[in-house]
């Protein structure tokens, strides 16, 4: 894997992974739609805005692999969501499989799965149940990565992460803390793992209170360094401060669950 792209560089998870990438696959491109502010002398970056589809393919001229972080990393208007997430990610991968790209590795979301209920334990078959048009946006571009690892032969991973930084903010997040080595550890599956079709695995690190059966992602030989149970403290720390969400807190999503809620509680 000589050439890879990352999109969304230039966003929170976007920067950390251009730093750790960078020593793995020396040729790293960067795109984004404005970059980094502190953007190196030995880092290439090229502009491109998602929503259009001639960027997007000589974006992906001469590119190998991709990790496909960028678009709309929050719940928005739909309008934005269409534009960034939906036609934003179609774009990609039909640039990918114009230019012969081999392997895209796509940042799911948790949010996918957001409305099961944290006493639920889930695997990748359970039923994806969305918490927001953002989780929905990140359902079709795992769709996709399934429609075009199958139908045109890229070799796709999608990886469901759950939250990514230094430490677990809150309680919730000791659940689905995402270490950024462990990060590039999935994302190195994706790009290189020999014979990979299309593999869904959840992002986190090795969490006891995890709500996900991770098991796929062990099998494709991911080995979690972080252990959320490490942070305890610094989690409990956040979570006093964190308003209280009685909704948000019965369901993997949390707070995307509970925004915009509307639904009769007592009835489900
Ligand atoms: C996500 O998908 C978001 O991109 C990120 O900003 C966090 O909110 C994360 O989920 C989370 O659930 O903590």
């Amino acid at each position: 894997m000589r050439r890879v792209l990352l999109t969304g560089a230039s966003g929170g998870v976007g920067s950390r992974l251009r730093r750790l990438l960078k020593p793995l696959y020396p040729e790293l491109i960067l795109s984004d739609l404005k970059p980094p502010a502190d953007l190196a002398p030995d880092e290439r970056f090229i502009a491109a805005d998602l929503a259009d589809a001639d960027a997007m393919l000589r974006l992906c001229e001469n590119i190998d692999g991709i990790v496909h972080l960028g678009g709309y990393s929050i719940e928005g208007p739909w309008e934005t969501i269409l534009q960034a997430n939906i036609i934003g990610c179609h774009n990609l991968f039909e640039a990918a499989r114009k230019q012969g790209v081999r392997r895209v590795v796509f940042a799911s979301s948790n949010h996918v799965m957001g409305f099961h209920r944290r006493d639920a334990k889930i695997g990748i078959e359970a039923v994806p149940l969305p918490d927001t048009r953002y989780g929905l946006s990140k359902l079709f571009g795992e769709g996709l990565g399934a429609l075009y690892a199958h139908k045109h032969g890229l070799g796709v991973l999608s990886i469901r992460i759950g939250n990514v930084g230094d430490e677990p903010i809150d309680q919730r997040r000791l659940a689905i803390w995402l270490e950024p080595n462990d990060l590039v550890a999935l994302i190195r599956i994706g790009l290189e793992k020999p014979d990979l079709v299309y593999e869904v695995v959840y992002g986190m690190s090795d969490n006891a209170s995890a709500w996900w059966d991770n098991r796929r992602a062990l099998e494709l030989g991911y080995k979690p360094q972080a252990r959320s149970a490490d942070h305890l403290a610094a989690a409990m720390a956040g979570q006093a401060k964190t308003p209280p969400d009685p909704l948000g807190d019965l369901y993997q999503g949390g707070t995307f669950c509970s925004q915009e809620y509307d639904a009769d509680q007592k009835a489900r």
